[in-house]
């Protein structure tokens, strides 16, 4: 008795606390000089830029009321690492929990945070927008923070890749059958909270509870503080056991939130060096940031600080979470993906989860299935090209993901943190790709780490865990950006019945007007019949594949030779070809490739014959 008298006591005292955040934001284009290099506009919200800072509580309620400002964009808005139990529909990307909000229209943000606490973020959901700018850090403040003796102050500190020139203008040229290789277009700098050069004034003798967010679209950051160490007490929202380091990797979309305690003398100034991940660019550049950990105003800026090896970060796979919860058992269901880059037959670079790149269908899958009745839980309603799964209530999920691809991808889960079960090496690329071995795996972990980010290593694989315990539709994506649009994503519908037959999952009213006024219909399958749910005619479906025999390889020597021999060997890595006069004409015309919309079966007879010889010899052409 006296336990459930305190329990409805704790419930009361819990509602009484729990507050509402009620933002009006509208977004646009502002001005700015984020390097102080180059003036370009970035999206802002209500005319400015950077986005501010967004602070909840844990069960607090968020009413942000996101209109459409700009002229001829659509937009949406993800609050990354929210759980949106029972509003998945909150969850924010574009056509698979929503339609999109088009110019003029406001959709309304409804939300409760969950029992969570800690360093998240906001972004937009709709291509390229975030990298333009519309991304800000969104604190869950914890009164109950295991860490909150230790520390005396709170600071946020966003890193992100920067771009010179607006999303818009660099898709094209990225998603182009002159960039067969997928080459992705290279930030030109490196920001340090939005901006470059900058300065953090600390007080000497102190703690600060610093988290840092990579909000970046594309490059993992190496960061690390001049003569000082930082201690990890949480990831991604969940608190870990402290582990010590003086260097990070942060990945995009990562978080990590550390204690760092300033020296007890202020004779100097200490640099905070980031770097790029080099690895990740196509064509090897550095962009390293040196800034400020300011002790004394009259003392030198620092200078860059450099390491012979940037191997020795902390290794995420062996935090331990401070809840210690214990490795989930053995999973109900494996899904088991390969990640692979690809040319179709329009000659561009694709990303493929078991040879499917996701192909936006013409419902969001969450609407389907809130129309489909008993047949949301049969997975071809979701269509044949947005690689859905369908997940029960409650049971125990493994995701093993082999990386095909030479690269490092960093993976994120909606609606859910994961227990990151096993993380195999890096492959070389003279090495072939690496996959899991269920029969023969390391040992794991009793504690798994746990967090929503996760990074494959090149030709290697990772297994995540979770609960399918939150109906919803959930993404799983690679969250670099350009990879995203080139389709690297699953969607998991998760206890179909469950999202159906609750209340709160019902699409609001706002919803189903913004779905109208978008002109996406709001019911049906992935090919919008609402009357025949087995019935995909018109869904659409990702490019044809290249016919047999004709390999990417093929396509990538030949663009490769035939620009080299025009332009010259160094422009081969040079981004962008597609701006150089004639360079289109004069390589298809090598390739013996129609330009026009038909494929002619002779011509690529043609073409095949040549790609049967490799990059060094068809080079010599
Ligand atoms: C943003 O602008 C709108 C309309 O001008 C205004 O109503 C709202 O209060 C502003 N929001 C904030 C957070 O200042
Ligand atoms: C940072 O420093 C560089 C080099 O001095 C300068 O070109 C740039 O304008 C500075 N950026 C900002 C935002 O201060
Ligand atoms: C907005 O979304 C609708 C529905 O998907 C689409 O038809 C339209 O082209 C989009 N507008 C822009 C500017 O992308
Ligand atoms: C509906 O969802 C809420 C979470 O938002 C959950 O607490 C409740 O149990 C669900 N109801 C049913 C009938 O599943
Ligand atoms: C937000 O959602 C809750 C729960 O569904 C609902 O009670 C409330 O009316 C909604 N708020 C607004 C402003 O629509
Ligand atoms: C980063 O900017 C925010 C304001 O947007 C500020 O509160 C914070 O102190 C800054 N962090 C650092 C490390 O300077
Ligand atoms: C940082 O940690 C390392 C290893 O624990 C230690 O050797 C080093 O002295 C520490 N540096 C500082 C500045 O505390
Ligand atoms: C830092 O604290 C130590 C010990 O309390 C004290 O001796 C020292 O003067 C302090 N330094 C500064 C710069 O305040
Ligand atoms: C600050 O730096 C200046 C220049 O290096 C130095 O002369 C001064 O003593 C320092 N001040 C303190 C309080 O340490
Ligand atoms: C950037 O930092 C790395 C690692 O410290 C270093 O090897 C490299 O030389 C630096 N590059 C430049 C241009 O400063
Ligand atoms: C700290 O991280 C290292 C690897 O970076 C790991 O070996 C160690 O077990 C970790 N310790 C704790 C307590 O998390
Ligand atoms: C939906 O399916 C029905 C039955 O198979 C078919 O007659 C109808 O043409 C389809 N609607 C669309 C829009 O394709
Ligand atoms: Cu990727």
């Amino acid at each position: 008795m006296n336990f459930l008298y305190f329990l409805i006591i704790s419930i009361l005292l819990t509602i009484v606390n729990a507050e509402t955040h009620t933002w009006y934001f509208t977004t646009g284009w502002v001005d700015a000089n984020p390097d102080g290099v180059y003036p370009r506009k970035m999206i802002g919200w209500n005319d400015t830029w950077p986005l501010p800072i967004l602070r909840v509580k844990k069960g607090d309620r968020v009413n942000l009321y996101l209109t459409n400002g700009f002229d001829d964009l659509n937009t949406t808005l993800h609050f990354h690492g929210m759980f949106q139990h029972g509003s998945s529909q909150m969850d924010g990307p574009e056509m698979v929990t929503q339609c999109p909000i088009p110019p003029g229209e406001t959709f309304l943000y409804n939300f409760t945070v969950d029992d969570q606490v800690g360093a998240y973020w906001y972004h937009s959901h709709t291509s390229g927008q975030y990298g333009d700018g519309m991304r800000g850090a969104f604190i869950i403040d914890d009164d109950d923070n295991p860490y909150k003796d230790e520390y005396d102050e709170e600071i946020v500190l966003t890193l992100t890749d920067h771009y010179h020139d607006k999303s818009v203008d660099l898709m094209p040229g990225f998603l182009n059958r002159y960039n067969p290789t997928g080459a992705e277009p290279e930030p030109d700098n490196l920001l340090f909270n939005e901006t470059m050069n900058a300065t953090w004034k600390v007080e000497p003798n102190k703690t600060y509870l610093l988290r840092i967010i990579n909000v970046g679209r594309f490059v993992s950051q190496y960061i690390w503080f001049e003569d000082h160490n930082m201690t990890v007490v949480e990831v991604d929202g969940v608190y870990t056991e402290k582990n010590e380091t003086d260097m990070l990797y942060v990945t995009i979309a990562q978080r990590y939130t550390v204690l760092l305690t300033t020296k007890d003398t202020t004779e100097k100034n200490f640099a905070i060096q980031t770097v790029v991940d080099v690895s990740m660019l196509d064509v090897p550049k550095w962009l390293n940031t040196t800034n400020n950990l300011q002790y004394n105003e009259s003392a030198p800026f620092p200078e860059q600080q450099t390491k012979e090896s940037l191997d020795e970060f902390l290794d995420d796979f062996y935090l331990v979470p401070l809840s210690k919860e214990k490795l989930f058992d053995d999973p109900d269901y494996t899904i088991t993906v390969d990640v692979q880059m690809d040319n179709l037959a329009n000659g561009i670079n694709y990303a493929f989860f078991n040879n499917i790149s996701y192909t936006t269908p013409k419902v969001p899958p969450l609407l389907t299935v809130l129309s489909s009745g008993d047949m949301a839980t049969n997975e071809l309603i979701y269509g044949t090209n947005t690689n859905a799964f369908v997940l029960q209530g409650g049971e125990t999920v493994d995701i093993v993901l082999n990386n095909l691809d030479t690269g490092t991808h960093p993976f994120h889960l909606h609606g859910h943190v994961f227990q990151v079960i096993e993380r195999y090496k890096a492959i070389d690329d003279d090495e072939s790709p690496v996959a899991f071995n269920a029969s023969d795996h390391e040992e794991w972990p009793e504690y798994p780490m746990q967090r929503d980010t996760v990074y494959v290593r090149p030709q290697s694989y990772f297994v995540v865990r979770y609960k399918a315990n939150n109906p919803g539709v959930w993404f799983f994506h690679c969250h670099i950006e350009w990879h995203l649009d080139q389709g690297l994503a699953i969607v998991l519908i998760e206890d179909p019945m469950g999202i159906q037959n609750n209340e709160t999952q019902q699409l609001t009213e706002n919803h189903k007007q913004i779905c109208e006024k978008v002109g996406v219909p709001w019911q049906g399958n992935a090919a919008g019949n609402s009357t025949d749910f087995l019935n995909l005619y018109g869904q659409n479906v990702q490019e044809k594949r290249l016919p047999t025999g004709f390999t990417a390889r093929g396509i990538i020597a030949l663009v490769f030779s035939c620009v080299s021999a025009i332009l010259g060997l160094a422009t081969i890595a040079y981004y962008g070809m597609n701006d150089i006069a004639n360079v289109e004409e004069r390589v298809a015309k090598d390739l013996f490739v129609d330009l026009g919309e038909e494929d002619e079966e002779n011509e690529v007879e043609q073409v095949q014959i040549g790609s049967s010889s490799t990059a060094s010899s068809t080079a010599k052409r």
